[in-house]
């Protein structure tokens, strides 16, 4: 099956930033600070593989689950005729769950950042489903965006998993949901979000013993090194992940274990002991909060599903 990759068409784009850019802006603030959308090259991507096997990692194998067992519900609340659009596709691991079940889902447009990556796994796909409309798209999920219409006009649904929502603030989350909405033109979304917990939980699930969210969180400074020409010592830095309870969220830091200068081009960046550099937020939500901020975003928060254990839940919203 030919299946070219189309590069979307952004209406708003919150500004497209270089890792160099970002990196140099994010180090020359007070606090400092690194995107977490920068984690995700392919070592980067790799390791977050790795971290969703871990056994301290609930939030994947969870969410899997959870797709798997309500699958058939998730159909049908879909409607007939779908196309899916998922938002930062990534592996294409957990729309095959849907797939299997969902037989009304006759098209899937994923969209990523990365075209390489997507057109390796959307091959794969297509030779398992031979039957769907595949249309990838690369584009950035965070933008507003204008996804042609297929032919026949398929009602669209939106998917978004992996509670990626948690990276975003809950007045950017709101945004982001809201031009998710408008992108989709209507039609529902599935989404995952992670749930508040035992903070031990939480803090287990981001700073598990093997060291591997630690090297995660280090790649930020070893891609730097070696994209950028920097000299970071990652070994100068702690891997620091506490739960901020009132936030409700997990914060992650890089945090310097002595005073130190890095050079990245002719750039020089100090850092006092002590000093942490912000890399990323993953905020948790009770399924009554997240409701009350899809409907603050002009959705109206139908099924939610949730586990035993109220770890992870799967919202379906619907556009009002
Ligand atoms: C991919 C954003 C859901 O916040 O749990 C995993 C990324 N960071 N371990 C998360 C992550 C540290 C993850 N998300």
């Amino acid at each position: 099956m030919d299946c070219p990759l189309a590069r979307l068409q952004s209406l708003a784009l919150p500004e497209e930033e270089s890792f160099a850019g970002n990196l140099a802006a994010g180090l020359a603030r007070t606090p400092k600070e690194i995107a977490c959308k920068y984690f995700y090259d392919a070592a980067g991507s790799q390791l977050f593989e790795q971290i969703c096997e871990l056994p301290e990692y609930y939030q994947t194998r969870t969410e899997m689950m959870l797709l798997g067992r309500h699958a058939g519900e998730i159909a049908a609340l879909m409607g007939e005729n779908v196309e899916l659009v998922e938002f930062g596709a990534g592996s294409l691991r957990k729309v095959r769950i849907l797939l299997d079940e969902a037989k009304n889902i006759g098209a899937y447009t994923p969209l990523d950042i990365s075209g390489n990556y997507l057109g390796d796994v959307v091959r794969a796909l297509a030779s398992d489903y031979p039957a769907l409309t595949l249309r990838p798209l690369i584009g950035d999920f965070t933008c507003l965006l204008e996804i042609p219409a297929l032919p026949g006009n398929p009602r669209r649904a939106g998917f978004f998993p992996g509670s990626t929502i948690g990276n975003f603030r809950p007045d950017a989350a709101a945004g982001l949901l809201r031009r998710m909405r408008a992108s989709l033109g209507g039609g529902g979304l599935l989404i995952g979000v992670d749930l508040v917990k035992d903070p031990a939980r939480l803090h287990a699930a981001y700073n598990d013993p093997a060291g591997i969210t630690a090297l995660f969180n280090k790649n930020l400074m070893v891609r730097a090194n070696r994209e950028l020409g920097a000299d970071f010592d990652p070994d100068a830095f702690a891997h620091y992940a506490p739960y901020n309870a009132s936030a409700h969220r997990v914060e992650m830091y890089l945090v310097s274990l002595k005073r130190q200068s890095v050079t990245i081009g002719s750039m020089q960046f100090d850092f006092a002991s002590g000093e942490p550099v912000h890399t990323e937020d993953s905020h948790k939500y009770t399924i009554e909060s997240f409701r009350e901020l899809a409907a603050r975003a002009g959705f109206s928060p139908r099924a939610v599903w949730t586990d035993e254990e109220r770890l992870f839940s799967v919202h379906w919203l619907e556009s009002r």
